[in-house]
């Protein structure tokens, strides 16, 4: 049996696929509005193997100059289309937060793009959760403790799981170490979305 740490909820098969499906389409009316784009390493300038873009008030970017929430698309300027109504009271349901989320990060991940091992820190407050939606090919999900060099487990991320991450796990290392082509029908030609909600700042 795999332990979870503290604050780690995953919730296999949550959303049924009804709910994926309508999920999809909701995110495809996003990504028309806020096309995918590829963040670069900050520095470096190393293009992410993860293509993404947001909706919500506040917007998850990375370029050369570094990480942050910034309210517009990075190339087009226009303000990032507002939340889907099924993934706030998604959040509603599942969080226990009476703040609303500021920010949905869309990751799209093509059978070979993977995420490296980091922590989310870019936000304001870690008092929040983040919700997270799987959608799509299966993915092996990584993560270890809340420093770098703490052992880390894997389990397996389906779709229509949900993974809520609060209190003492909200600051932990994790990554998704590598998809699994085929392993869906959701999306026609493959590869997998995650949507991640947030808090971004401790205003009330
Ligand atoms: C643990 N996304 O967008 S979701 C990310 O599958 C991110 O695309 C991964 O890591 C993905 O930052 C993992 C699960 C997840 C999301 C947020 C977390 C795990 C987390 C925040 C804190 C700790
Ligand atoms: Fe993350």
């Amino acid at each position: 049996m795999l332990v979870l740490p503290k604050g780690l909820r995953h919730i296999p098969g949550h959303i049924d696929r009804d709910g994926q499906q309508a999920l999809v389409e909701d995110i495809r009316a996003v990504v028309r509005q806020a096309p995918l784009y590829r963040p670069q390493m900050p520095r470096s300038g190393k293009p992410f193997s993860v293509r993404m873009t947001n909706c919500g008030q506040l917007g998850w970017v990375a370029d050369k100059t570094g990480y942050r929430y910034q309210g517009h698309h990075p190339s087009s300027g226009d303000p990032w289309p507002p939340i889907p109504k099924t993934l706030l009271s998604l959040w509603a349901d599942l969080t226990g937060e009476s703040r609303r989320p500021e920010a949905c990060l869309v990751n799209f991940y093509d059978v070979t793009a993977r995420m490296g091992l980091h922590q989310d820190r870019d936000e304001g407050d870690f008092s929040a959760p983040v919700l997270s939606v799987s959608l799509g090919d299966a993915c092996l999900f990584r993560f270890g403790g809340i420093e770098r060099t703490h052992p880390t487990k894997s389990f397996r991320l389906e779709s229509g799981d949900v993974v809520v991450l609060g209190g003492e796990s909200r600051l932990i290392y994790h990554g998704v170490d590598r998809i699994y082509p085929m392993t869906s029908t959701l999306l026609k030609d493959g590869g997998r979305i995650n949507l991640t909600l947030r808090r971004v700042a401790d205003r009330v």
